[in-house]
């Protein structure tokens, strides 16, 4: 590729083409992605439409620009362009086409696209970018089809959601966004992972304290790592037996983003029962006294990032050192169908350190998470059995008194009612 210009792009007529391939729409993606591949571009995604009663329009985004084409099966004929840059030869993409719609005649013009010699390059500025984003609004005359997607290699969870982006900050820790999804609100996306919304957060917060707080009765002190939207720590302050409350948030800008953005959520920030410390909660429990903890809670992202270090058995041998005789710890326990792995290893370090039958794992729902099954995980470093309470009637009355949407005296129970499957994952 020449360094004179940014891109080299090739219009192709392709005529007197197979009419039944032109209205392929199926075999026309495989066409064009495969003429992708076989000029040995990286392909990000494909979309493609079939028109009534025929014709068909598709591009293919590559990674060094695109391939995109409209056909119209009744002439024979298609309109492709295949736009690329970097050392991508273009031109084994057009053999390769040029072969599976059986064109009979073609033509081809090729040009040289953004000429560097007219242009004048920029210091790029992604601060100033991501700022100038944030402050654009839709003015709702554009209809958008904007999809936010939290996905592994073979799985994913798409929300559609507006396009306006209320914070996007690059912390040092990971990328902090605020978006505003359709169906669920705002929401608070970690790198392109969807940690909380606010039309479902109360699922996850409410299971993430309640039963344990109803299983303890009398908790007084109280360490949450993580949990920087301030949802846990809404739920746990709920509690009037509370004395304190000790957060770890490793990323401040998770703060101020849910701060600013989601006050529904960081209601209790202002509770004098707090207090918030922005720091790393794998160091903090490292360095915290022995036996001081009544609850821990580990309200933490997925095991990639800053989080990886909550899935350690070092920084759970800690947890147990630090929580009371009967203290119990709750860990964000990843899901059994999205992250098998993740949920199984978790689960073993739990019951090595705090025994085979202490370490429970609660499930629950959450529609904005990846194949929508969630847990909770425990470790009860006494007899203090969750699975045994007998105090229904306060629960029964907590939740209406308060108002709880998700948790309540028969969740309380049915979250430790495993399938087999979630057996055979943590058997001992
Ligand atoms: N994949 C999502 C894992 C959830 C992690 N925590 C969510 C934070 C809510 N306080």
């Amino acid at each position: 590729m020449s360094t004179t210009a940014l891109g080299n792009h090739i219009l192709v007529e392709f005529m007197n083409c197979d009419p039944h391939v032109m209205n392929d729409v199926a075999a026309i993606e495989r066409d064009m992605v495969g003429a992708a591949r076989k000029a040995e571009a990286t392909v990000i995604n494909s979309t493609f439409h079939h028109f009534s009663p025929y014709g068909v329009s598709g591009v293919v985004v590559i990674q060094e620009s695109h391939l995109a084409i409209h056909t119209w099966p009744e002439y024979g004929y298609a309109a492709v362009d295949v736009f690329t840059c970097g050392d991508m030869n273009a031109w084994i993409a057009f053999d390769h086409l040029k072969e599976c719609f059986g064109a009979k005649s073609y033509s081809a013009i090729e040009m040289k696209r953004g000429s560097v010699n007219l242009l004048t390059r920029n210091d790029f500025d992604i601060t100033t970018a991501r700022e100038k984003a944030a402050e654009w609004r839709n003015p709702d005359f554009y209809t958008r089809n904007v999809w936010f997607t939290d996905k592994d290699e073979d799985q994913a969870l798409s929300l559609r959601f507006t396009g306006d982006v209320f914070f996007d900050v690059q912390s040092p820790f990971q990328r902090v966004r605020i978006l505003e999804s359709t169906k669920y609100g705002k929401m608070l996306a970690l790198d392109d992972m969807v940690m909380t919304t606010i039309k479902d957060e109360f699922h996850y917060h409410e299971m993430i304290s309640h039963p344990s707080l109803f299983t303890l009765q009398n908790a007084k002190n109280v360490l949450v790592i993580g949990g920087g939207d301030g949802g846990t720590v809404r739920e746990v302050l709920r509690h009037s037996n509370i004395e304190k409350v000790t957060m770890v948030e490793i990323d401040g800008e998770v703060i101020k983003a849910c701060k600013e953005h989601l006050p529904e959520i960081a209601a209790a920030f202002d509770d004098p029962r707090l207090e918030l410390i922005v720091d790393d909660g794998i160091a903090f429990v490292k360095n915290a006294p022995d036996a001081v903890y009544d609850l821990l809670i580990v309200d933490g992202s997925d095991p990639v990032g800053p989080a990886e270090g909550l899935f350690s058995v070092d920084f759970y041998q800690n947890c147990y050192r630090t929580l009371k005789a009967d203290g119990i710890l709750v860990a964000q326990g990843e899901s059994p169908k999205f992250n098998e792995k993740a949920f199984a290893e978790l689960n073993q370090t739990l019951q090595s350190i705090f025994g085979a039958n202490n370490a429970p794992v609660g499930l629950f729902f959450v529609p904005t998470y990846p194949t929508g099954m969630w847990s909770f995980q425990y470790g009860l470093k006494g007899s203090v059995d969750p699975r045994k309470v007998t105090n229904t009637d306060a629960i029964k009355s907590f939740v209406a008194e308060k108002g709880l949407r998700y948790y309540n005296e028969d969740i309380h129970f049915s979250t430790f009612a495993l399938p087999n499957f979630v057996k055979q994952l943590i058997q001992k």
